[in-house]
């Protein structure tokens, strides 16, 4: 990592080092809210755009020059890698993530063939030339984690109960594992190609795995998820695990490995700082939601949040989720020069 970068606030904040001001960034930044992001996405498919170096890095920028956020998060999706092994999947606009032939069948695992860096030369490329033109502010490249992209490939599409997710898992534990077993070395074997790119964090999301009970994450997901940050422990970037509804699961979040845990907006940070435990800094939480509310509202809800976290060993401020798509922008350059200031030290 660049000496710079290393001593941004965001890194600083990860690493649980003192930092001049709470670092602030926004899952979803890099999106629909935007009208820049909707102007040069137009007449471009989704996974073209994330096929597209030039695409991806003026995207990528974009809530940068804005906002002036502390990080940029790479624009891709989770499902980028396993449309780059040849899953035939899609994303439709309005739905998500679609796979034509849902796998639920050891057949259907064998065609998650192990991910190559030569499978995403337009990742690479495009991560070079952020990082020279983020200068000190870190990139965060990302991936999604097992068990969300599981779902998505079982389920063949967005889901709500997880049916079928859930069926495999605990109906047919070794089909389950093999295929987690594959998706986790998709998933590292990604992470490491977007570091060794200059990515200088990494965020493994997975977004669904609230649905899982404590003892069945520990079975089921947390082997794996503890695997992929123990292959990332010699890269020495930041590593940060996020998940929505894992209130329950936050002690386990952070076992997995985690330098950071996120937390989704039902846990306060200080009573998250508890659950979680000692050596790891937090990420979150204001709901998306709040930035449909009058300013005065996001003010209050925002400083609380920064009192709250002042609990954690590090604090990055960030949504409990992404920003929603009809979001005004103006609300998130608000907030961003609040968290700055109101956090100066
Ligand atoms: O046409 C469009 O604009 C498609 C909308 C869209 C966008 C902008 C999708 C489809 N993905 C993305 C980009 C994206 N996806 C980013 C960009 C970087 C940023 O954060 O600014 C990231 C990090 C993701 C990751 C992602 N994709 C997650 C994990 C994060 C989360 O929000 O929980 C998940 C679950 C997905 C799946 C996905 N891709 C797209 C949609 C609409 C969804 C969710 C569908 C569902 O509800 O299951």
């Amino acid at each position: 990592m660049n000496p710079e970068t290393a001593e941004s606030p965001f890194v600083r904040a990860c690493r649980r080092l003192p930092v001049p001001h709470t670092p602030v960034w926004y899952m979803r930044q890099a999106g629909r809210s935007l009208p820049e992001y909707r102007a040069v996405r137009a007449d471009v498919p989704m996974l073209t755009a994330c096929a597209t170096p030039d695409l991806i890095v003026e995207i990528t920028m974009q809530p940068v020059r804005r906002y002036g956020v502390d990080a940029a998060i790479f624009f891709s999706d989770i499902v980028v890698p396993l449309k780059a092994i040849g899953i035939d999947l899609d994303i439709k606009p309005g739905v998500g993530p679609v796979v034509d032939r849902p796998i639920r069948d050891l057949a259907g695992v064998g065609t998650l063939r192990a991910l190559d860096p030569g499978d995403v030369p337009y990742v690479t490329e495009a991560i070079e030339a952020l990082t020279k033109e983020l200068g000190a502010t870190p990139l965060i490249g990302f991936a999604g984690a097992p068990f969300t992209l599981a779902s998505y490939l079982i389920e063949g599409g967005p889901s709500k109960n997880h049916d079928h997710t859930k069926a495999m898992m605990y109906g047919a534990p070794e089909l389950w594992h093999a295929l987690m077993g594959r998706l986790t070395d998709i998933t590292l074997a990604y992470l490491r190609v977007q570091a060794a790119a200059g990515a200088s964090a990494l965020q493994l999301f997975d977004s669904w795995v609230g649905a899982v009970a404590p003892a069945d994450y520990r079975e089921f997901v947390l082997p794996h998820t503890s695997r992929i940050f123990a292959g990332l422990a010699d890269l020495d970037v930041p590593r940060i695990h996020f998940g929505v509804g894992t209130g329950e699961l936050l002690g386990l979040l952070g076992e997995a490995g985690a330098d950071v845990v996120g937390v989704d907006w039902r846990v306060p940070l200080d009573e998250a700082t508890r659950r979680v435990g000692p050596g790891k800094a937090l990420q979150g939480n204001l709901d998306p939601a709040i930035l449909f509310a009058p300013w005065e509202v996001v003010e209050r809800r925002s400083r609380d949040i920064l009192a709250q976290g002042r609990a954690a060993e590090g604090h990055v401020f960030n949504l409990g989720h992404g920003v929603l798509p009809t979001t005004d922008p103006g609300q998130l350059a608000r907030l961003t020069d609040l968290v700055h200031e109101a956090s100066a030290r």
